[in-house]
């Protein structure tokens, strides 16, 4: 009989659900989530989940009391309180700061290619802004080349929140961009992440459409 008693709204195809499912298996949680698969997109809203999300967008995470919680950054650092093992992020002092920072640097980067995978899928290709979409892609090359210049050591030592917001990053532009040829530009993140890609939590986690 399952224990779950959370519900997750989740895509195979959502980095930002990959992050949840990944701290889910390194904190050895997944039996407490039940997996409620959606299809969603800004042109494509799901009722259920805008009920449960206002701002209609995935990750949600339903508790068992039946209050419900978003933004993918939340819902992680929740199910970090809930287990034993070491914080994936530290709780206090410089290190918290720290981590924190690198994380959102890494949902940039998110933030970015989901937005490129929506201009570019979505919006009727007449329509389309190229200037935009360098932008974009703009923001993604200088978040990495930071990773690559400032953060490698830290990366190395731990797969913590930081490190998994990298890695679903990286793992979803060769999902959507296979030809952004961030390995030739960025041969340490290159090097970091063909180690992490085979954690278990990763492979079982490949994005899919
Ligand atoms: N900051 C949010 C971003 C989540 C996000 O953009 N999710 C996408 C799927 S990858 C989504 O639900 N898009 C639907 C929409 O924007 O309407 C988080 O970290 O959870």
């Amino acid at each position: 009989m399952s224990a779950a008693t959370m519900t997750l709204y989740h895509a195979a195809a959502s980095p930002f659900v990959r992050k949840v499912m990944l701290v889910l298996h390194e904190t050895a949680q997944l039996e407490r989530v039940h997996l409620q698969s959606i299809l969603v997109a800004p042109t494509k809203p799901n009722l259920a989940l805008n009920a449960d999300n206002p701002a209609g967008k995935l990750p949600a995470l339903r508790l068992a009391d039946g209050n419900v919680l978003h933004d993918s950054r939340v819902i992680c650092e929740y199910l970090d309180h809930l287990h034993d093992g070491e914080p994936l992020l530290a709780r206090q002092g410089a290190a918290r700061w720290r981590s924190l920072t690198l994380a959102s640097l890494a949902d940039a980067i998110l933030d970015a290619a989901v937005l490129i995978r929506y201009e570019t899928f979505l919006r009727p290709a007449d329509r389309q802004w190229e200037t935009w979409l360098a932008a974009q892609q703009d923001k993604i090359e200088r978040s990495l080349t930071y990773f690559e210049q400032h953060a490698l050591s830290e990366l190395r030592q731990r797969f913590d929140m930081a490190a998994i917001g990298l890695a679903c990053a990286l793992g979803y532009l060769d999902f959507r961009q296979p030809e952004h040829g961030w390995r030739e530009r960025h041969p340490g993140l290159a090097d970091w992440y063909a180690q992490v890609s085979q954690r278990p939590s990763m492979l079982a986690t490949p994005p899919t459409n």
